[in-house]
């Protein structure tokens, strides 16, 4: 029976505006909300994981107050979501077209703010995945920052530099009129990195002739923060710190798997290396590599220089260091004898049968760079063997953080050291550690990072929608 059809509702809160059958038990109440969102959009199964995940997590907060559970149907509706044409010519003057989106999630706590990603796999359903975490996400950082994502179906391997000109330019023709400093500010995510954070910025600039921080991840010399490329990386690894100082299970020495080559996988290695542990692997869609001693800088560079400058795949760094070892069309959850798991490429890569393999290989700890990267039966089995999951909203959240403190820079029209940015995210990891934990105790599950981790971000979205009249 849901709280719709339910003719005895017997139970509000004090304002009156939030009701629940009391007669029902939260659990069917939880499951009918699921099943009112999933007929909205049956179609977006990313977004309806993501949906499911945060829901079911909350379920020690429903209980102790069902007024949240009205509160999140209404976060789970984007406030505004923008599709829109983007047609550029390619390099043979033919005609192209991809679909561009953004989807302005929730501005309860600041502007929207979110990545923008170019990857043949976009579609609304993921774009609104990414953008219902983005909130979660941006909440805990503790910086005043709404959510929101956007993107394209373009796919940017084998384009020239001059195809990706054209596309961003045309791109942020049509999203300039709903962009701004106190409005939107995107940034990037796959396959959106500095060069195209450049043509974005500058076409922007262009069409409202206002230099503006409408973008972050920009270059030093225009608007950009220290330490922004690196952030999400070293904010997963101090997040993975945090969690190894409070649980005895030192990053020094400790084998790592790490998937993914691109910004998040590069720059957890390196702070990996800082630190003492041994990153083991990298992957790109192709396959991934295996360094049986792990990376050093010296072979990290090499891979920079091959993803970064060449545009190159992880393959080609085996012929460089013939201690390598590349396989084919594999994900790199098989190597043994391993302590944490950093998944830094894409969504859903890894499974429940990938999850059995982390924990039979020794893996005590997952932290997730990429968003999503473990479906929810892998967070299943991470909860059966006793792995303990460190989610994306927790443990990547230092990139935004870093481009929230990119806006704070502009708006002050400042710019700090790059210790004073890496102190600053340190802190910020610190707490959103600590409100995960806290949160988690308080609702009786010490320990649960991932339930800590959705109760914290979204109690302050939560209560500021209720404040803010149910908007
Ligand atoms: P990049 O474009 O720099 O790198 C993406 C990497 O993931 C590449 O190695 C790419 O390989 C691989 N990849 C992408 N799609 C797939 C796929 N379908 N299957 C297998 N491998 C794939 O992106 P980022 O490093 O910025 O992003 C990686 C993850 O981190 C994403 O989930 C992103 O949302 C998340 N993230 C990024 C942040 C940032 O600041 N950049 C902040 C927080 C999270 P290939 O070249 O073969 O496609
Ligand atoms: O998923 C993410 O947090 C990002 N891609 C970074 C977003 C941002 O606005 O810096």
């Amino acid at each position: 029976m849901s709280p719709q059809s339910c003719d005895v509702v017997v139970n509000s809160d004090e304002t009156g505006r939030f009701s629940w059958a009391k007669s029902v038990p939260i659990e069917e109440q939880i499951e009918s909300l699921y099943k009112k969102v999933e007929v909205r959009d049956p179609d977006q199964k990313e977004f309806l994981q993501a949906f499911s995940e945060v829901l079911h997590s909350l379920t020690p907060l429903f209980k102790a107050e069902p007024k949240y559970l009205a509160v999140l149907e209404t976060i789970a509706e984007p406030e505004r979501i923008i599709v829109f044409r983007v047609p550029w010519l390619d390099d043979r003057g033919h005609q192209r077209v991809n679909r561009g989106f953004r989807v302005q999630f929730s501005s309860t706590l600041g502007p929207y703010k979110g990545g923008l990603r170019f990857h043949p796999t976009v579609n609304l359903g993921v774009i609104k995945f990414l953008g219902f975490e983005q909130i979660f996400k941006n909440s805990l950082t503790g910086l005043p920052m709404g959510g929101g994502k956007g993107g394209s179906d373009f796919d940017p391997k084998g384009k020239s530099d001059n195809e990706i000109l054209r596309f961003c330019q045309s791109f942020m023709t049509s999203l300039y009129r709903h962009i701004g400093a106190d409005t939107d500010v995107p940034a990037g995510d796959i396959n959106v990195g500095g060069r195209e954070i450049g043509y974005l910025f500058g076409q922007y600039k262009r069409l409202m002739n206002q230099f503006e921080g409408v973008l972050t991840g920009k270059a030093l010399n225009w608007g950009g923060s220290l330490i922004r490329p690196e952030a999400t990386g070293y904010g997963a690894v101090y997040f993975a710190q945090n969690w190894s100082e409070d649980n005895n299970v030192p990053l020094k020495g400790a084998r790592c798997l790490i998937s993914g080559s691109g910004n998040v996988a590069q720059y957890t290695i390196e702070k990996l290396i800082h630190l003492g542990a041994v990153p083991l692997t990298m992957s790109d869609s192709s396959g991934y590599v295996y360094e049986p001693e792990g990376f050093t800088p010296e072979k990290l560079e090499k891979m920079m220089e091959i993803k970064n400058v060449r545009r190159g795949r992880v393959s080609d760094y085996c012929a460089a260091f013939p201690s390598s070892k590349f396989f084919t069309g594999k994900r790199p959850w098989d190597i043994q004898n391993v302590k944490y798991a950093f998944p830094s490429a894409t969504q859903n890569e890894i499974d429940a049968s990938d999850a059995r393999m982390l924990a039979k290989n020794g893996c005590l700890c997952v932290v997730e760079g990429a968003n999503m990267p473990s479906t929810n039966e892998a967070i299943d089995v991470y909860k059966q063997s006793g792995i303990i999951l460190c989610p994306a909203k927790a443990a990547n959240a230092g990139g935004v953080a870093v481009s929230g403190l990119e806006m704070a820079q502009n708006s002050m029209r400042t710019a700090w050291t790059r210790e004073e940015v890496d102190e600053k995210l340190k802190n910020i990891i610190k707490s959103i550690y600590e409100n995960c934990k806290e949160a988690a105790a308080k609702y009786g599950h010490p320990g649960d990072i991932q339930m800590g981790a959705n109760i914290a971000g979204f109690l302050k979205v939560a209560d500021s929608v209720i404040e803010q009249g149910c908007v």
